[in-house]
């Protein structure tokens, strides 16, 4: 079957995206509600607890959950509005087909389904199994990423799925299991109240993390000292007692020459090197010439600054380093993460009380979603798809040979890669929008419009899905029960508050549907979300995020439980390596000799400036939600180009004045920010818009080699401005030209 073209402005007629933007609340809210329903906010790694209250099987409001022990009833701004998606205009509530002319038209689940199936069938006997590929998301629980993981290997019967933590969580996790042997960050976040020191890079925590500075705010509270690092002088970095500036893509130069300095001047913990790690001496000789002097020519902050905090840091008793995509989305994100853990662990600082070491994840299950199996190269509880032992016993679990098996898969930019080639013919995909957020949006368009066929699972209809052939209406958190684990490593329960509306479906019945359609209904006979998890705990069970002594009925009665949790009376793990047995194959905690290179996109004469990407508070990831809730678009309504004064005036430019960014992957305009609050030769651009205003139409493919995380934090990109000074941040005008 032909692709089909885009009818882009029919379907924007017919299905938004449309502000919910009331002036004033739901009638409903003023009546007592039906129901009170203790879960978790929908968006990011912290999964604030909230309770959400429904009345005639709609969500209408929220009161703040004050017991859940992380959060304490605070929530940022999109955990107070995202109740408002629950009755969108623009909610998908039929399956649509794409119809030649006249755009997105309703259809039945019947005809939706037979269409889904014939043309699996068809793409795969014609070009083997492997061209019909899955991307899927991890806004999605535990119960349905394990679920996804089994249905692509045992019912499409494909090795190409992967998910979007390929764009976020990756370089932090092969970086863990280098180090560690195990993927998650070694305490809770109460650790962090008594650290002495605390060291966070490249993560903006106060607009990413909102509810996370509070712990920050108490360690201060107590005295500890804070050390930012970040290119930017983020809400954070403003009360640090340090800030180090450094150039994007500089970190492992910055981290590299710490551990030099705190080797040179004896500041490391011998015991604990000698009992507890090993390549330490590898490690050591990496780094030999990394002087202050060095790192400051490299990463452009201050050499009295960066000495300042290696003695923070090395003389410290108790201390956290934490960090998040600032260091990660790089083409050596894995190094930079492992030259964090080498400070780490020279310090000897892990597995006691207030001291601690973690990335902080970023999607709401953004730490459960790469445990269970819907990555590429992984099965459940964090299995290695190409480990012999690890295969045989995951075979078992879902009653197939394991020669059934497929191996593993590309990652996600790949299968783009091979959309392109002519490898890949299908695609479907669950919880992603990968138009709006791989990098080199314009590639990733042309892949999508190469299809055969495309099947998408949302709840709205994104940029992504305008290019499905099908799109089948699925499930928000607040439809379904399940569990997710949050940042911390606390697996927490979502709780079901109302139905799907009208036509649409929870995610968990559409996959369900699929699998006993594709003909393996006898593996797929869940009757609840509890069974899946109860699967899923036997999967789980001896790998390294080991599920199985975790129940729906232990998570309710402890608000969360830390994994592992291998026996059902463990009482789980908040702390990890308090026994120091790491789950390396020497049982050591590792380091790894990391040595600086440049990024893959440095700058030069014709681009001589560094663009680094990111977020702003009131919007999420490609927006796809947000852009819909009218009262976060008011705080921030398009991508503005962050640009230090110094460097506005070296190229004429003036506040609010519309400027061309030009990467080697092409150009796109900006009203330009100017403010004192960035390095002088960086800009910065949030990426949650589509088309025009996709920041990612500018970033590159290049790919850490480990872990496949594309280089969003450094392009070199060069400056030109327009003459046109146009007026920002009117959210209404802003909103018709998107
Ligand atoms: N409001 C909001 N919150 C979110 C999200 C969202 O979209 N919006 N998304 C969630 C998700 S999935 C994620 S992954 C997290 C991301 O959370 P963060 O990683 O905190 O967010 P970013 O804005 O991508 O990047 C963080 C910082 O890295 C800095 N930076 C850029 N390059 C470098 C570098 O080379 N080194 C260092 N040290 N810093 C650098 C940027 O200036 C930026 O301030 O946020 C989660 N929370
Ligand atoms: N330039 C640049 N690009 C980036 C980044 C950056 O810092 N800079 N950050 C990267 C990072 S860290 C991330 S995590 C990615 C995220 O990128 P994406 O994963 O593409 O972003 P989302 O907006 O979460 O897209 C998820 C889609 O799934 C839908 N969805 C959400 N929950 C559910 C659910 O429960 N069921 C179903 N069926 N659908 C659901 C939403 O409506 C939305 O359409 O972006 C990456 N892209
Ligand atoms: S901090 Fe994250 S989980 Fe908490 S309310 Fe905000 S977006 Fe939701
Ligand atoms: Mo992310």
């Amino acid at each position: 079957m032909a692709k089909l073209p885009v009818e882009s402005e029919k379907i924007i007629a017919q299905f938004g995206p449309s502000l919910n933007f009331p002036s004033r609340e739901p009638l409903e809210c003023r009546d007592e509600p039906d129901k009170v329903v203790e879960t978790h906010c929908c968006f990011c790694g912290m999964q604030c607890g909230i309770k959400l209250l429904a009345k005639n099987n709609k969500v209408v409001g929220f009161e703040p959950w004050m017991e859940f022990p992380f959060n304490e009833g605070r929530l940022c701004p999109k955990g107070v509005l995202r109740y408002m998606q629950n009755n969108h205009t623009d909610r998908l509530t039929s399956p649509i087909k794409n119809t030649p002319g006249v755009g997105f038209v309703p259809i039945s689940w019947e005809e939706a389904m037979d269409n889904i199936i014939s043309e699996i069938k068809r793409i795969q006997s014609q070009y083997g199994n492997d061209a019909f590929s899955m991307l899927s998301g991890v806004s999605l629980t535990n119960e349905k990423s394990y679920m996804i993981g089994k249905f692509a290997r045992t019912a499409l019967k494909t090795k190409n799925l992967d998910y979007n933590g390929r764009l976020c969580m990756v370089s932090a996790g092969a970086g863990n299991k280098k180090a560690f042997g195990l993927d998650r960050s070694s305490n809770n976040y109460q650790d962090l109240e008594k650290a002495e020191v605390i060291i966070v890079t490249g993560a903006n925590v106060s607009e990413t993390f909102p509810t996370l500075t509070h712990w920050i705010w108490k360690a201060r509270d107590n005295g500890a000292k804070l050390i930012v690092v970040d290119p930017r002088v983020i809400p954070l970095a403003r009360t640090a007692d340090i800030h180090l500036d450094i150039r994007p893509g500089t970190d492992s130069a910055l981290f590299g020459a710490i551990l030099n300095y705190m080797i040179r001047h004896d500041m490391v913990d011998h015991d604990f090197i000698d009992y507890f790690t090993s390549g330490f001496e590898d490690a050591k000789d990496a780094v030999k010439d990394y002087t202050l002097e060095w790192a400051e020519e490299i990463t452009g902050a201050k050499k009295e600054k960066i000495e300042e905090a290696a003695k923070l840091w090395g003389k410290a008793s108790t201390s956290f380093l934490l960090h998040a995509r600032g260091i990660e989305h790089h083409t050596k994100g894995v190094e930079n993460v492992l030259s964090c853990i080498n400070i780490v662990l020279a310090s000897g600082r892990i597995g006691k009380p207030y001291c601690g070491y973690g990335t902080i994840t970023g999607q709401g299950n953004g730490q459960g979603g790469r445990e269970h199996g819907h990555k590429c190269d992984q099965l459940p509880g964090n299995r290695d798809i190409e480990n012999p032992e690890h295969r045989k016993y995951i075979s078992k679990v879902w009653g197939i040979e394991e020669s059934e098996l497929p191996g593993k898969g590309l990652s996600a930019y790949e299968i783009i890669e091979a959309i392109h080639r002519g490898e890949i013919k299908g695609l479907i995909s669950i919880c992603f929008n990968p138009l709006v957020s791989l990098p080199n949006s314009n590639y990733v368009r042309e892949a999508l419009e190469k299809l055969e066929f495309y099947i998408g699972i949302d709840f709205f209809l994104s940029e992504t899905l305008r290019h499905a052939n099908i799109v089948l209406p699925g499930s928000l958190h607040e439809e379904e029960e399940g569990t997710v684990t949050t940042a911390e490593g606390r697996v927490v329960r979502i709780r079901k508050a109302v139905d799907p509306p009208k036509n649409a479906r929870t995610d968990t019945e559409i996959i369900l549907e699929i699998a006993k359609r594709l003909g393996a209904g006898d593996k797929f006979s869940f009757s609840s979300s509890e069974d899946i998890f109860n699967e899923l705990r036997v999967a789980s069970k001896g790998g390294t995020a080991d599920y199985y002594g975790i129940t729906y009925e232990k998570i309710e009665k402890n608000m969360g439980v830390f994994w592992p949790c291998p026996e059902l009376d463990h009482p789980g793990t908040p702390r990890l390596w308090e026994d120091k047995k790491f789950r390396t194959p020497d049982g050591k905690a590792h380091f790894n000799p990391v040595k600086y290179h440049s990024s893959m996109d440095p700058v030069d004469d014709e681009y001589p400036v560094i663009l680094t990407t990111g977020r702003v508070v009131s919007q999420y990831l490609s927006g796809s939600q947000t852009r819909r809730i009218g009262k976060l678009v008011q705080q921030y309504a398009e991508p503005l180009l962050e640009i230090h004064p110094k460097l506005a005036a070296q190229f004429g430019i003036r506040q609010n004045e519309e400027v061309v960014v030009t990467t080697k992957r092409g150009s796109a305009i900006f009203p330009a920010n100017i403010v004192e609050t960035i390095r002088e030769d960086t800009v910065f651009v949030p990426y949650h818009w589509p088309g025009k205003k996709s920041v990612n139409q500018l970033t590159s493919g290049h790919l850490d080699p480990i872990s496949k995380i594309p280089e969003f934090k450094v392009s070199a990109c060069s400056l030109q401005p327009t003459g046109k000074i146009v007026e920002v941040n009117k959210f209404s005008e802003t909103y018709k030209s998107s």
